[in-house]
């Protein structure tokens, strides 16, 4: 058994908790989720539902990104991001990482996404989150990292929100003065294999996990859009409809892969998309046994109903 991380790609929290346990040498079970439906199985072990969240083989939960780097590091700390420092060093680092994870997120979340605080002026946020940029800039200007001439845990909790504020306005960023050290050491952590690792497969996937809590559907991209427009899908399985078979071919998190290869192997990439569907939303599914094999499979004699699409993503195997 290995620990299972519940990761989203993209996030800043998760980001810095796969480099601490990517840097740790650890082997774990990695499940990209969508933020959009989050699996049963990451809501019952962390009802908060914010990624990530670790889960030990013994069922232990943790569920905070930086309790997830000590973690790691108390594993292993190779590269000693924590091990290497005194105490005061060590006092140092929290204080950073509690000044980036309190002032510079909410800062940073009101420049990045002005729509979701209405009310709120964009640019007093960028002004308020570049004075602490500038605060890093003088630490990081004396040895190229944040305490002294090697990277700590700081640098790597920072760098996922740095790399933000940046991409949120890149021009003005990279011409911002006094800013000199901080973008020396943000494209050098960028450069960094322990940051290039997380951001590929295995440490981050594109496609989400599936759970096998749900069922699956393989659609053509224009019968999703055809059933969208019309606000119903009445497609049984490819070229064959609901009213000529009697019922949706469905798949298990298991079967999806031999279903896309055995159906769908010519069809170009991204016309073929994976319907993540809620069982609790299909009214009448039976287990029968496919001609031939044998195998059970999930048929669903109803209409799909648009409301149980969880998710509707291109299938990527
Ligand atoms: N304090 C948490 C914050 C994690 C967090 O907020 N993650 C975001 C994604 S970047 C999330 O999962 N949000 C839940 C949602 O969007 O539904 C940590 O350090 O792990």
């Amino acid at each position: 058994m290995r620990p299972v991380l519940y990761s989203f790609r993209r996030c800043p929290y998760a980001m810095r908790a796969r480099m601490a346990l990517a840097v740790a040498g650890l082997e774990l079970e990695l499940r990209e989720v969508s933020l959009k439906a989050k699996p049963p199985e990451l809501l019952e072990a962390s009802p908060k539902g914010t990624v990530p969240v670790l889960v030990l083989p013994g069922g232990a939960v943790i569920e905070e990104s930086l309790a997830i780097m000590h973690w790691a590091l108390n594993q292993a700390d190779p590269q000693g991001w924590l091990s290497a420092w005194d105490l005061s060093a060590k006092a140092l680092m929290d204080a950073l990482i509690a000044e980036n994870d309190g002032p510079f997120k909410h800062h940073l979340d009101r420049f990045k996404y002005p729509n979701r605080y209405p009310g709120e002026t964009s640019e007093s946020h960028r002004r308020a989150a570049l004075a602490i940029l500038r605060g890093w800039n003088q630490r990081l200007s004396a040895a190229g990292w944040l305490l002294g001439d090697r990277p700590c845990l700081a640098d790597w909790a920072l760098l996922p929100f740095v790399r933000q504020f940046r991409l949120a306005d890149p021009a003005d960023f990279d011409a911002e003065p006094s800013l000199d050290a901080l973008r020396a050491w943000l494209s050098r952590c960028l450069e960094h294999q322990t940051f290039k690792a997380v951001m590929q497969s295995p440490w981050a996937e594109r496609s989400p996990w599936r759970s096998p809590s749900w069922l699956y559907h393989l659609a053509l991209r224009g019968d999703w859009n055809t059933a969208r427009q019309a606000g119903a899908y009445l497609i049984s399985t490819r070229g064959q409809s609901l009213e000529q078979v009697g019922f949706v071919h469905l798949s298990t998190a298991q079967q999806v892969v031999a279903t896309a290869e055995r159906f769908y192997g010519d069809v170009p990439a991204g016309e073929l998309l994976l319907l993540s569907l809620d069982p609790r939303q299909l009214s009448d599914v039976r287990f029968e046994p496919a001609p031939g094999t044998g195998e059970l499979f999930p048929h669903l004699y109803a209409e799909l109903p648009l409301q149980a699409v969880l998710l509707a993503e291109a299938y990527t195997v």
